[in-house]
């Protein structure tokens, strides 16, 4: 069933923990909708032919319908409002709280594309490998103007804002690849801002990560990053010193 109407409305496939969530909401309101507004086209329809005009003397009759019956109008779709509101609430609860131990990655916006940091250093643009059935938080920033981290089969989508950060999160249920767009208009290559998302399996992420960083300590050029430059980088917020004006003057 979810299969068939996850394929009548071309959504894409479910690679996350809540794309079932997200896809399951969207199949009760649009389903109770559907049925709800083939019901009262096909009563419209039935009406106009059986209380048509039948005489040019023929007058409108004055109906007072049963108070029952307007209760009934009105509790009915408010039950079924409140129904949504219900479900939607768990669910945008669920979406906004990342479970202790998610691994952080560290996205940055700019025109036009995405870069990618782990703590301790490794970095990437474009591509954001994570590991399978572990849960990720992404903390994000933009350089520049607003833009929206989107992936599809993720079903998460979050703005990505200069000046302040946001968050999300997702656990990916297998491995492969995925699309990652942005979704705020940001100006002449906006369509092109995208990146992917490489889901790996727990063991191979792990090794990737620890190669990673003995690759970062092997630089030449690798050393301590103090606060003031990451925070230029745009990855932390200022530190103290640069906060007490210190650094404005020069
Ligand atoms: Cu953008």
């Amino acid at each position: 069933m979810n299969e068939f109407l996850r394929r009548m409305l071309f959504l894409p496939e479910q690679a996350s923990t809540v794309a079932r969530r997200i896809d399951s909401l969207h199949y009760f309101v649009i389903i109770t909708t559907l049925l709800m507004s083939t019901a009262v086209g096909l009563t419209a329809l039935f009406f106009f032919v059986r209380f048509r005009r039948r005489s040019e003397s023929q007058t409108t009759p004055m109906i007072q319908p049963p108070l029952w019956l307007e209760g009934l109008f009105v509790l009915v779709p408010l039950g079924f409002f409140l129904a949504w509101f219900a479900r939607g609430y768990q669910d945008y609860i669920f979406i906004r709280t990342p479970p202790a131990g998610s691994i952080d990655v560290y996205v940055m916006a700019k025109q036009w594309m995405w870069k990618f940091a782990y703590p301790d250093g490794p970095n990437s643009l474009s591509v954001l490998r994570v590991p399978a059935n572990r849960p990720v938080r992404l903390l994000m920033t933009s350089r520049d103007v607003i833009h929206s981290f989107y992936v599809p089969s993720f079903r998460i989508k979050q703005d990505v804002v200069p000046g302040r950060y946001t968050e999300a999160w997702f656990e990916a249920v297998e491995p492969g690849r995925y699309q990652v767009l942005c979704a705020e208009y940001c100006g002449t290559s906006h369509s092109n801002m995208l990146a992917e998302v490489v889901v790996m399996r727990p063991e191979e992420f792990d090794t990737w990560l620890v190669e990673q960083r003995q690759r970062m300590r092997q630089m030449p050029h690798h050393r301590w990053v103090s606060p003031h430059r990451a925070h230029l980088a745009g990855f932390v917020p200022a530190p103290r010193d640069a906060r007490d004006g210190r650094n404005d003057r020069g």
